[in-house]
């Protein structure tokens, strides 16, 4: 199906960087098991508490800038696709995909909550809160919950699924919407759906192949066949 897929789509989660070394959000060792996502990672949080959200931030930077991708990215990268990835760590476009649709933002971005410039700095001796040149505090390029993820993202993400013929689904536990609502559609529209888990998901039951394993081992065998 791959092989003569015209038009190929995937969706990634956090599951596709585990082996890298990036942590999850949910599950046993899950980012959510350690910190309280209405503590971090909401507008609301940012607001009480700029200092302790961007220190939770920059810990994760630190995490991510010294990991690589692995082989599920290199194989990713391999394959003529649009990938929508719900990852924030840019590891994707490090293993070489062109072709990233970021709909939960990206870390390595700041943007001023007043003028609303965006930048992107990789240093890690960014200082915490991080302020914009017009004096306004930056907060992280990412989408919190109870945002509304960017209309044009959204849009090119929702254009990929509904004209695709294969839509992968890999790494992701696909309870976080709007994102999770990508698969649905794309099914809707005709598309063949594959899941690669280490688990079963909300989704496996409606998914035409649901492969359980690692995403850095099916990926790869999947793409060079
Ligand atoms: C492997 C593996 C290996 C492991 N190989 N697999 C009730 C209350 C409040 C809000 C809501 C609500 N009901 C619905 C909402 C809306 C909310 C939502 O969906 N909530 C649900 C959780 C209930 N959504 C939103 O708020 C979104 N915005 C929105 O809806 O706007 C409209 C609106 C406006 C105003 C008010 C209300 C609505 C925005 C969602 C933004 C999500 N943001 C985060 C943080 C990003 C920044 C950051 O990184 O800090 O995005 S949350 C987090 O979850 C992150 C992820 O992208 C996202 C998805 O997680 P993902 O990638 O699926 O990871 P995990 O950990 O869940 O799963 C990993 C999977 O991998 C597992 O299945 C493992 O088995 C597997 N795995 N290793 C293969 N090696
Ligand atoms: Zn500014």
């Amino acid at each position: 199906m791959l092989a003569e897929a015209r038009s190929i789509a995937v969706l990634t989660g956090a599951g596709v960087s585990a082996e890298s070394g990036v942590p999850t959000f949910r599950g046993a060792a899950g980012l959510w098991r350690q910190f309280r996502p209405e503590d971090l990672a909401t507008p609301e949080a940012f607001a009480r508490d700029p200092k302790l959200c961007w220190e939770w931030y920059d810990w994760r930077r630190g995490l991510i800038a010294n990991v690589l991708p692995n082989p599920g990215h290199a194989a990713l990268a391999k394959l003529e696709c649009t990938l929508i990835t719900q990852n924030v760590d840019g590891l994707h476009q490090s293993a070489g995909s062109k072709n990233v649709i970021e709909v939960h933002g990206s870390i390595w971005l700041l943007r001023c909550t007043e003028c609303g410039r965006a930048w992107q700095d990789f240093s890690p001796s960014l200082e915490i809160p991080p302020h914009c040149d017009c004096g306004g505090l930056a907060r992280p390029g990412v989408v919190w919950f109870g945002e509304n993820l960017n209309p044009k993202v959204w849009a090119a993400a929702e254009r990929a699924v509904r004209t695709c013929d294969v839509l992968l689904v890999a790494g992701t536990s696909a309870v976080v919407y709007p994102a999770a609502g990508l698969v649905p559609l794309a099914r809707s529209a005709g598309a063949t759906i594959i899941e690669i888990n280490l688990e079963a998901t909300a989704l496996s039951h409606s998914v035409d192949f649901a492969f359980t394993g690692a995403s850095g081992v099916i990926l790869p065998q999947l793409v060079d066949r």
